[in-house]
């Protein structure tokens, strides 16, 4: 069967060599497997009962990337905003070639967000979030549709928490010559490494990156991710030690060495949606191992 439905999730597979599993609530990716090898992190402590957003997996950040303070219109919602932790629409299969790939949607409105949510926000808005597996890739894409009468600004951002043997070994290759938003140098500078590698906490935004970025893991590569360029930016994350203890739901606190995240999104700037336009975004993830 390629697609299986309970109340709370949905898991796609194709035969026994690939499958997804994705979390109404948040729309959240929190499996995906490529002949049974796990490819995606999954904190061992991740509260999956619709309570809080998911510590794994490919959490959806809407309609705000963390926590602006020069931003009215969003100031009052939720780090990452409310997409994540609201329960979806599952709208069925949209697309499937037996054997080689299945499509699925998920669909968020006002109506699916809580009281509070829109008292945050306030404005009309309509997602739709397709999901595509195959044999070795992954492909998420975001329509976002303004249905008010009025414009408003959004962020976007695929949360990807990859899973990895050891971040010691961990290089992102693609960002060179890119400006990065340094948030624990606090500081802003040009990428100046072909390598992007780990020795301690990494919290970076990568701006108007242009280039695909690969995850290699002792010089080869597991993971190439391709994007669409609405997708302009990469936020490249590692909590590192001190973080990884100051967040109850990352366990075991050691499980740092075995994630990174690299997230394609549009954060860096504000993307303005006039009344009836519609935006659209997308990733694949390809797995090379
Ligand atoms: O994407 C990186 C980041 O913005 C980090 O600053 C860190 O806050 C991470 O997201 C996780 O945020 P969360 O709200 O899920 O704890």
């Amino acid at each position: 069967m390629s697609i299986q439905q309970t109340d709370t999730e949905v898991t796609l597979s194709i035969g026994d060599k690939a499958s997804l599993t994705v979390l109404l609530y948040g729309a959240t990716v929190t499996s995906w497997k490529k002949s049974s090898q796990e490819q995606l992190f999954l904190s061992q402590g991740a509260i999956l009962n619709g309570t809080k957003a998911v510590r794994g997996g490919i959490p959806l950040v809407f309609p705000v990337f963390g926590k602006p303070t020069d931003h009215e219109a969003t100031s009052k919602l939720p780090q990452h905003g409310f997409a994540r932790t609201s329960t979806w629409q599952f709208l069925g299969k949209t697309n499937e070639v037996p054997g080689e790939k299945i499509s699925v949607q998920f669909g968020l409105g006002p109506e699916d967000i809580s009281d509070e949510a829109k008292s945050q926000w306030g404005f009309d808005f309509t997602l739709v979030y397709t999901v595509t597996l195959t044999l070795d890739s992954l492909t998420t894409s975001l329509n976002v549709e303004n249905t008010d009468s009025r414009p408003w600004d959004f962020n976007v951002l695929f949360h990807t928490y990859f899973k990895i043997p050891e971040i010691d070994d961990v290089a992102v290759t693609g960002l060179t010559a890119v400006r990065v938003a340094d948030k624990v140098l606090k500081s802003s500078y040009v990428e100046q490494t072909e390598k992007v590698t780990f020795n301690g906490e990494v919290d970076r935004v990568y701006a108007s990156a242009t280039q695909p970025v690969s995850i290699e893991s002792k010089g080869t590569p597991v993971f190439h991710i391709e994007r669409s360029a609405e997708l302009k930016d990469v936020v490249v994350w590692n909590p590192w030690t001190e973080k990884a203890e100051g967040m109850a739901d990352f366990q075991p606190k050691s499980a740092f060495h075995q994630m990174v995240c690299v997230e394609c999104g549009s954060v860096a700037e504000w993307n303005k949606l006039n009344p009836g336009s519609q935006w659209t975004g997308f990733q694949t993830i390809k797995s090379l191992l």
